[in-house]
C-alpha cells in the first residue's frame, strides 16, 4: 500500500514548520516544492536527518518541479510572499494571484484528485483565485484561517480565566482580516459560554472587548514583533489539523474558508465558517443563527471579501 503523499507548494517558513510536522506525526511521505532553487531539497535533507532521532520514516523530497507533486493526497499552499511590516495582507494581492494562477496549474495538471488547503493571503481572495485556476470541485478546496484565528481566541480567553487552553472553545466567523468577527455567544469553558462566565465574575465584558481586539489584530501583532515575515508556527499547526480531519475522515467540525451557495446568505464566496472536513472534503457548511450584531459583522467582512475579488478580476481577465 502506497503511503499517503503530502505536497507543501511553498517551502518557506510555513512550509518548512509543516513538512517538520507532518514527518514527525507520520503523516505520510512529504515533498516540498518552492520555485527558490536548492532551499527545498535543503530543508527536505535536514528534516530526513531528524528521523532517526526522532525515530520518524517518512520520504521527504525538495524540488522545483511540479511533475513531483503528482498523485499528492493533500495539497497546502502557501507559496507566495508574506506581509512585511506596515502592510496589510491585501497589498499582497497582485503578486499572489499570479503565483495562485501558477499554482493551480500546477496542481490542476499534476493532483486533481488532492485535498487543496490555501494559506497564502490575502486568504478569501486567494482560495478563491486558486479553486478558478485549478478548476478542482469547490469541496476539495479550501482555505485555512478561521482555526488559526480561533486558536489565537483561544489562547487569550485561557490565559484571561487561567483554564486549560483544551477546554476552551471558540468561535471565529468571517474573512480572515480585521473584519474577522469572534463570537463570544459560542465560545466556552468547558461548555460554559463565556456569557455565563462573565455573570460568575470570572471576568469582565472590557476584558472581553479587548481579547476580541486583540484576536483581530493577532496576525498584524506577530508581524510587528517578528520584524521580517508572518507567523508560522501555529498556521502550519492549524493547516496540519485540517489535513488530518481530511486524511482520517475526521469529520471535525473546524472554521475554514468555504464556498458557500446561499448559506448566510451569501452566494459563490469562500469566507470563514464552520464546516465539517472528512474524507470527501468540506461535507458540510454548518450554518448557525447570528444575532443582529454579529450578522452587521459578518456582512462587514463579506463586503471586503467581495472587493477584493473585484481586484483580482481587474487583474486577470480569465477570473471575470
Ligand atoms: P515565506 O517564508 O516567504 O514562504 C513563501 C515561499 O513561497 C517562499 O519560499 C517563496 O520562494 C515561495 N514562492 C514564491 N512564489 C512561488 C511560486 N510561484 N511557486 C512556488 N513557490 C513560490 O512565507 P510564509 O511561509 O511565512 O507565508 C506564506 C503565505 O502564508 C504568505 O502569503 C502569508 O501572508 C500567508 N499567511 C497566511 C496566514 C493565514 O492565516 C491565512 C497566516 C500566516 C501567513
Amino acid at each position: 500500500m502506497a503511503r499517503t503523499k503530502i505536497a507543501l507548494v511553498g517551502s518557506g517558513m510555513i512550509g518548512g514548520t509543516l513538512a517538520h510536522l507532518a514527518a514527525m506525526k507520520e503523516m505520510g511521505d512529504v515533498v516540498l516544492f518552492d520555485i527558490a532553487e536548492g532551499m527545498p531539497a535543503g530543508k527536505a535533507l535536514d528534516l530526513s536527518q531528524a528521523g532517526p532521532v526522532e525515530g520518524f520514516d517518512a520520504n521527504l523530497k525538495g524540488t522545483s518541479d511540479y511533475a513531483d507533486i503528482a498523485g499528492a493526497d493533500v495539497v497546502i499552499v502557501t507559496a507566495g510572499v508574506p506581509r512585511k511590516p506596515g502592510m496589510s495582507r491585501d497589498d499582497l494581492l497582485g503578486i499572489n494571484l499570479k503565483v495562485m494562477k501558477a499554482v493551480g496549474e500546477g496542481i490542476k495538471n499534476n493532483c486533481p484528485d488532492a485535498f487543496v488547503i490555501c494559506i497564502t493571503n490575502p486568504l478569501d481572495a486567494m482560495v478563491w483565485a486558486l479553486r478558478e485556476f485549478s478548476g478542482l470541485p469547490h469541496n476539495k478546496v479550501v482555505g485555512m484561517a478561521g482555526v488559526l484565528d480561533s486558536a489565537r481566541f483561544r489562547h487569550f480567553l485561557a490565559t484571561e480565566f487561567d483554564v486549560s487552553m483544551e477546554d476552551v472553545t471558540a468561535f471565529v466567523l468571517g474573512g480572515h482580516g480585521d473584519t474577522m468577527v469572534p463570537i463570544l455567544e459560542y465560545s466556552t469553558v468547558a461548555g460554559i459560554p463565556v456569557p455565563d462566565l462573565i455573570k460568575m465574575g470570572w471576568s469582565t465584558q472590557e476584558k472581553m472587548d479587548a481579547i476580541v481586539k486583540r484576536t483581530r489584530g493577532g496576525g498584524g501583532e506577530i508581524v510587528g514583533l517578528l520584524g521580517n515575515g508572518s507567523a508560522y508556527y501555529a498556521p502550519a499547526t492549524a493547516a496540519i489539523q485540517m489535513a488530518e480531519s481530511y486524511l482520517k475522515d475526521k469529520k471535525r467540525v473546524l472554521p475554514c474558508a468555504a464556498h458557500l451557495t446561499g448559506q448566510y446568505g451569501v452566494d459563490g464566496l469562500y469566507v470563514g465558517v464552520p464546516v465539517v472536513i472528512g474524507a470527501n472534503g468540506v461535507e458540510r457548511i454548518v450554518e448557525i443563527a447570528l444575532d443582529d450584531e454579529a450578522q452587521k459583522g459578518f456582512q462587514v467582512s463579506v463586503d471586503a471579501v467581495n472587493e477584493l475579488l473585484d481586484a483580482c478580476k481587474g487583474l486577470d481577465s480569465s477570473l471575470a
